[in-house]
């Protein structure tokens, strides 16, 4: 078994979570805090049973993630001079998908 972890911007995680209920697929949905935007996003975790499902699941939350442009203002640098410092907006592009996979030792339902 392995353990999925997805990162995707809360706009997707609806119909990532019905694609993957339509193919059966157990998922725990998190709210979760990007640290560079410090946005919400959300954090999918599936315990998946084999490597072809894996894959399977890999595919559907990189179709249905959608990469989006936005426009951040960075912060002042901390212990810089704040009274020089001019802030442009710079574009990030934000996922798709963030995915980890990771081996799972031992899986129980109690
Ligand atoms: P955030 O940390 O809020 O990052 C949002 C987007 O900002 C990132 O999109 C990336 O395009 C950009 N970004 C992040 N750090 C940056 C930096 N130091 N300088 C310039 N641009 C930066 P994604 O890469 O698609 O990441 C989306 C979200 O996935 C992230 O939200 C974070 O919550 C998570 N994430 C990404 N990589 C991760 C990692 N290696 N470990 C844990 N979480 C990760």
């Amino acid at each position: 078994m392995k353990l999925v972890v997805a990162i995707v911007q809360d706009k997707d995680a609806a119909p990532i979570m019905n694609a993957l209920a339509a193919i059966h697929q157990p998922v725990t949905r998190l709210a979760s805090t990007g640290g560079f935007l410090r946005e919400g996003n959300t954090t999918l975790l599936l315990g998946v049973e084999d490597e072809g499902r894996v894959e399977e699941v890999v595919r559907l939350i990189g179709e249905l993630g959608q990469a989006r442009e936005r426009l951040v203002t960075p912060l002042a640098p901390m212990g810089g001079p704040v009274d020089t410092y001019v802030p442009y907006p710079v574009e990030v592009v934000v996922g798709g998908a963030i995915v980890f996979v990771l081996p799972v030792e031992r899986f129980e339902r109690l």
